[in-house]
C-alpha cells in the first residue's frame, strides 16, 4: 500500500517530514519520474492543490487527505474519484495564528490604525482620534468551527464582546462568547458585529455570503476581516460598501484569483489591507503528526478524525 504526496509549494521539508514519521509507509513524490509506475498500489494520498490530472490512474485510492483546513480545493477537484473518503485537518497549529490575524484587524479598526496611516502619509499631526471602548467594540465571527471557535474565545479573552455564528446551534465556551445560528440568529448576530470576521468553509450555501445584503446589517462604518475563502466575497459590494461608508475598512487574506491580480482594485484601495493567504500557515510538525496519526488508526481499523461531509462541503 502506497501513499501519493502532491504539495503545492513544498521544497521537499513536508515529504521528507511524512517519510520520517510514517517510516513503515511508502510515500511518493508526484514529481518523481515514477510516482505512477505502479498506480494500483497506491490507496491514498496527501494533497495542496493537486493537478488536474492528479487523480486520473489512481483506481485503488480510498483515502484523501487534505494539508489543509478548507477543502474547497478538493470538492472542486475535476478528478476526484466519488466515493474516496476526504479527511482534513482540524486546528493543527493554525488556530492560534488565526486569532493573532484576527485581533490584529481588531485593533487596526478600534485604534483607527488606517486614519493614522493616511495623516502620516501627509506628515499631518492628526489627533483627532475618537476612543472606542474595547467594551464597545463588538466583534463577530462567522462560523465556530475548528478556527472560529478558539478565534472567538481568545478575542474574548481581551475584553471584546465576540458573537459567533454557525449553521447548527452550540454551546458558548466558557459563556463568553454570544452564540447564534442558522438564518433566523444571522441579523442580531450582524448587528452587534462592528468587527466582522470570516471563518466559514466556502460551500455553496457560503458561497457569496459577504455581500451587500450582509454589509447592511452590520453597524455603519464596521469592519470585514475575511481569511475565509475569496469567493465568500463579492467584490463589487465590498468597494461599494467602502464607498458609501457602510464599511470602513477590510483586512484580506483571500481572494477569488489566487495570487491576487496586479490590476485587481484591491491593491490600491486606501482602506484595504492586503495579505497573500498567510493568515494561519499549515505547520509541518502538527499537520504532518495529525495526518500520521489518522493514518495509522484507519490501518488499526478505527475511524480517523476530521472526515469530511461530502454533502455539506465541509
Ligand atoms: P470547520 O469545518 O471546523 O468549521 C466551520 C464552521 O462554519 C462551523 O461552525 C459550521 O457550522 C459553520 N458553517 C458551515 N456552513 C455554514 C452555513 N451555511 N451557515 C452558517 N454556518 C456555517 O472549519 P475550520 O474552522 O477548520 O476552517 C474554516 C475555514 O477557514 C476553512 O474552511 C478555510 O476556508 C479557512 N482557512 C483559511 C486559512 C488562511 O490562512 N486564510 C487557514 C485555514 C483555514 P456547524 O458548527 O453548525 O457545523
Ligand atoms: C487552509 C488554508 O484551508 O491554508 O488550511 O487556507
Amino acid at each position: 500500500m502506497s501513499i501519493l504526496f502532491f504539495c503545492q509549494g513544498d521544497d521537499g521539508q513536508v515529504l521528507q517530514a511524512f517519510r520520517q514519521r510514517l517510516p513503515d509507509h511508502d510515500i511518493i513524490d508526484w514529481n518523481s519520474a515514477s510516482a505512477l509506475a505502479a498506480p494500483e498500489k497506491i490507496t491514498a494520498a496527501i494533497v495542496w492543490m493537486p493537478p488536474d490530472d492528479f487523480f486520473d490512474k489512481l483506481v485503488a485510492l480510498q483515502q484523501v487527505y487534505a494539508f489543509s483546513a478548507g477543502v474547497d480545493h478538493l470538492l472542486q477537484h475535476p478528478g476526484l474519484p466519488e466515493e474516496v473518503t476526504i479527511i482534513r485537518l482540524q486546528d493543527a497549529g493554525m488556530s492560534q495564528q488565526m486569532a493573532e490575524y484576527a485581533l490584529y484587524g481588531t485593533l487596526h479598526y478600534q485604534r483607527q490604525m488606517g486614519m493614522l496611516r493616511k495623516a502620516q502619509q501627509d506628515a499631518e499631526w492628526c489627533r483627532d482620534v475618537k476612543v472606542r471602548a474595547t467594551a464597545d467594540t463588538g466583534v463577530g465571527v462567522l462560523g465556530a468551527g475548528a478556527l472560529g471557535l478558539q478565534v472567538a474565545t481568545k478575542i474574548a479573552l481581551n475584553g471584546y464582546p465576540v458573537s459567533s455564528w454557525s449553521r447548527s446551534a452550540r454551546p458558548s465556551p466558557d459563556g463568553r462568547v454570544s452564540m447564534f445560528h442558522a438564518e433566523e440568529g444571522l441579523s442580531e448576530f450582524l448587528a452587534g458585529s462592528q468587527v466582522l470576521v470570516c471563518l466559514l468553509p466556502l460551500t455553496e450555501a457560503t458561497r457569496g455570503i459577504l455581500n451587500r445584503q450582509l454589509f447592511e446589517q452590520l453597524p455603519r462604518g464596521a469592519f470585514l476581516i475575511n481569511p475565509g475563502r475569496g469567493d465568500h466575497l463579492n467584490d463589487t459590494d465590498l468597494l461599494t460598501a467602502l464607498d458609501s461608508g457602510q464599511l470602513s475598512g477590510a483586512l484580506l487574506d483571500v481572494f477569488s484569483t489566487e495570487p491576487l491580480p496586479a490590476t485587481h482594485p484591491f491593491w490600491q484601495h486606501p482602506d484595504i489591507i492586503i495579505t497573500p493567504h498567510v493568515a494561519a500557515q499549515s505547520l509541518t510538525e502538527e499537520s504532518v503528526g495529525q495526518i500520521a496519526a489518522n493514518i495509522e488508526a484507519i490501518d488499526r481499523g478505527e475511524t480517523p478524525s476530521g472526515v469530511v461531509s461530502r454533502q455539506s462541503g465541509y
